[in-house]
């Protein structure tokens, strides 16, 4: 039974209390870690963190319950940026009626205390609304604009049957300060459909260079093999009429089935530093973990050094939700001072917070052996290890 004695005025207040608490809440790393990175405590971004006055309508007449009207699922996928020395998110937000759309929110700190601000992304449409839009990679090129790439997702028209039959494209905005958005066209390439398209920060020959996702199909890539790129002369209408793929999906790995790019590289003075998601199947569904590479300098569509297996996969609580067993991301910041927040979401439904350096970064890509393919090739590489340690005792 609901309590007797509580009010509107009562329940706004017990609301409002406990969301303040979770929004200034202090995060914490967790003692242990691997040496790569540390984990935190708290989840970051939670539905819960959405403002009480985008879930409740507040008016006492019209809400004389003060029920949840427009409730919020998940919060996940966030893009990331720094600017002006604050730690600047685009989350994925999702309703309770499946739709996902864009918001801002802020910290101090990078590691906790994001607040969203007042309203929503309102996203400008193209002549053909999309349905639903997820996964914002930010890239503050150097033309000057920031960029936002995100999917945007229409009912396949091909198969008029098939109520869960979906398009997904690449759609592109740009901006100057996160609020005014600018829409501009979609991506065209020759793929059937794009997700994880991301832009590089920089001009390649004069041009802008973008990583893609050939794929096929909604969820199923198909012949589309790796993470591709391919150049584009303008992207107030982007084209890129070939894609080579440069991280191809390999059998009997983390990116057996797909891999997608994460979040626009980071320029070290070692190479660009890739972050991104790599798929495989189990006989309980899809696993998505996150994996690094590093690409050459001056040629950003030549791997250069590959860790082998996965830089994080989920874990404990991150196991769970949605689509579970899930890590994602789209998300990271390098600080002035070398410090990088890496915005991963787990099993689609709440968004986490990894810290490491550029130093300890490029350490791992550069110094962690390669993935050799087969178990006696694995056996032997961490024989060798083993027989190294054994003799500096
Ligand atoms: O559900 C897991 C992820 O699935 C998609 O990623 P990919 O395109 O690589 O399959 C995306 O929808 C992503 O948002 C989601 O987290």
């Amino acid at each position: 039974m609901f309590p007797t004695d509580e009010t509107f005025a009562s329940r706004l207040t017990t609301l409002s209390a406990a969301h303040e608490q979770l929004v200034t809440r202090v995060n914490h790393p967790l003692a242990a870690h691997n040496g790569i990175y540390q984990r935190w405590e708290n989840s970051v971004v939670t539905a819960e963190h959405a403002p009480l006055f985008w879930r409740y309508d507040l008016d006492p007449a019209a809400n004389p319950f003060l029920m949840e009207r427009l409730g919020i699922n998940a919060t996940f996928n966030a893009g990331a940026i720094y600017r002006g020395g604050k730690y600047l998110i685009v989350v994925r937000m999702e309703g309770m009626d499946r739709k996902s759309f864009f918001a801002v929110a802020e910290s101090p700190t990078g590691v906790d205390r994001f607040r969203f601000w007042d309203y929503p992304m309102a996203l400008p449409q193209t002549d053909e609304p999309d349905t639903n839009v997820y996964d914002m990679r930010l890239t503050a090129h150097e033309d000057g604009w920031i960029y936002g790439l995100f999917c945007t997702e229409h009912k396949d028209k091909n198969l008029p049957n098939d109520a869960s039959a979906a398009d997904a494209q690449c759609g592109i905005a740009r901006t100057k300060d996160l609020v005014a958005w600018e829409r501009l066209p979609d991506l065209v390439t020759r793929s059937g459909q794009q997700r994880n398209v991301v832009l590089h920060a920089e001009f390649v020959n004069g041009k802008y260079a973008l990583y893609t996702r050939p794929q096929d199909g909604f969820i199923s890539v198909g012949s589309g093999g790796g993470i591709g790129w391919g150049l584009a002369d303008d992207m107030t209408h982007a084209v890129i009429e070939t894609e080579v793929v440069i991280d191809k999906k390999v059998y009997h790995t983390i990116k057996e089935v797909k891999n997608g790019q994460g979040p626009a590289p980071i320029k070290t003075a070692k190479g660009w530093l890739n972050l991104a998601h790599g798929v495989r199947n189990t006989a309980a569904g899809l696993r998505y973990v996150l994996y690094m590479f590093m690409t050459d300098l001056n040629e950003p569509w030549r791997v250069t050094h590959a860790p082998s297996g996965y830089f994080i996969a989920p874990e404990g609580a991150e196991r769970v939700g949605d689509v579970s067993n899930v890590v994602f991301s789209n998300g990271w910041i390098a600080n002035e001072k070398g410090e990088v927040f890496i915005y991963y979401a787990s099993s689609d439904t709440r968004l986490h917070v990894a810290t490491s350096s550029v130093e300890r970064l490029i350490d791992y890509v550069i110094n962690t052996p390669e993935d050799p393919l087969t178990s006696a090739a694995c056996v032997a590489q961490r024989s060798a290890m083993i027989a190294k340690n054994l003799a500096l005792k």
